[in-house]
């Protein structure tokens, strides 16, 4: 029986910017876990023994990545020398002009993919490579590959930085479908590009999307980590793919909704933010809180106030305030126009209204129309 055992990541980021977070501080702690991230993959490689390392593109980011960088990741895959490691660049990691996939001497355990014709062999493994879309012309990439003949008596791996069955719009990066992929009859496929896990099997293939192994931004909720698995031959040529997502980021994002009707001033919404999140708030963890309800039109919102009141509990927080003034019903009550006989008609139906769901819901047309009647518009 042969067999070649993998750890397959995609979308690392080393250096990125993450201006977004608008604190230089804490991106900079972040951008020392991303090389971390990649030190503990290293050590797990070892103790392991694990064959191949794959790294499906956005590895680093070429714009922002500092010589420093290039340096620790090269000390840490001459560690893996007894592990080869595998790298197909990305749109953050492109091969051109002075990239340092192209200007930095890499070990010889160190591959890094850039043409379609060829294809990588490691006869130690019993394992061919092959790559497509390395320099953003997927298409043609494919129709290579498409042609080539492959040995099922080795294990074949495919290495894709790009867009996977989404909408052919003018901005995907290396757009294709996965049954394209899978027509290509590969053995595993290590997917890059799509910060979010994704999985795909025909019965023979198996292609997995890892995600970033350490989340990057608010669109990135959930569980993040990289691939583990292995391929199997038996004697008949019989082949067996295994695989498993290994849970790992350090620090997760987190958006969430708070509704602080009622709420008369920032104390009141810091508590209600503590007893909604109080199960949930972890000190590593990244919020984003957008806050929403009516409030009273006495009550100005000190978005600083809150922040600072809740910044010790967890590592990063921002808060969006979306809420809406609350109309004082009564004042409307004696109006002769078209804004009282809406609120009188309104509170009629909410008298007779007996459901809870039905309260609410007049309780929002009321808001909403009385917005649109004031305003010209609604929030
Ligand atoms: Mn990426």
């Amino acid at each position: 029986m042969k067999q070649v055992s993998f750890i397959h990541i995609a979308d690392l980021h080393l250096d990125a910017a993450l201006s977004t977070l608008g604190d230089e501080n804490k991106a900079n702690i972040r951008r020392n876990e991303l090389i971390k991230c990649l030190q503990i993959i290293t050590e797990r490689i070892i103790d392991q023994n694990i064959d191949l390392l794959i790294i499906s593109g956005d590895f680093f980011e070429d714009k922002y990545v500092r010589g420093s960088t290039i340096l620790a990741v090269k000390n840490l895959f001459s560690e893996l020398y007894k592990t080869d490691v595998i790298i197909c660049p990305g749109n953050h990691d492109p091969l051109e002009g002075n990239s340092y996939y192209r200007t930095s001497e890499w070990g010889s355990n160190v591959h890094i993919l850039d043409d379609s014709q060829q294809v990588l062999y490691l006869e130690k493994y019993n394992t061919c490579i092959y790559n497509i879309g390395s320099r953003g012309n997927v298409k043609k990439d494919y129709s290579i590959v498409l042609n080539k003949e492959l040995s099922n008596d080795k294990f074949n791996i495919l290495l894709f930085h790009g867009t996977v069955d989404m909408p052919f719009e003018e901005d995907n990066y290396n757009p294709i479908t996965s049954k394209e992929i899978f027509s290509l009859g590969m053995d595993y496929v290590a997917l890059g590009h799509m910060h979010c896990y994704s999985h795909y099997n025909n019965g023979k293939t198996v292609m997995i999307n890892p995600g970033s192994p350490e989340p990057l931004g608010f669109d990135e909720e959930g569980q993040h980590g990289f691939v583990q698995g292995k391929l199997t031959l038996s004697e008949g040529n019989q082949k067996r793919v295994e695989t498993e997502f290994i849970a790992f980021a350090t620090r997760h994002y987190h958006n969430v909704e708070i509704d602080i009707s009622e709420c008369l001033n920032d104390i009141e919404v810091v508590d209600r933010i503590n007893s909604d999140l109080m199960v949930k708030m972890s000190s590593a963890d990244f919020y984003s809180i957008s806050l929403k309800g009516f409030i009273s039109k006495e009550y100005k919102i000190e978005i600083r106030n809150i922040i600072d009141a809740l910044n010790k509990k967890c590592f990063y927080i921002r808060i969006k305030n979306n809420t809406s003034v609350k109309f004082d019903y009564d004042k409307y009550l004696e109006d002769p126009g078209i804004k009282g006989e809406f609120v009188r008609r309104i509170m009629d139906m909410q008298v007779k209204e007996t459901s809870e769901v039905g309260r609410e819901t007049l309780f929002m047309a009321l808001q909403y129309g009385l917005q649109a009647l004031e305003n010209g518009r609604v929030d």
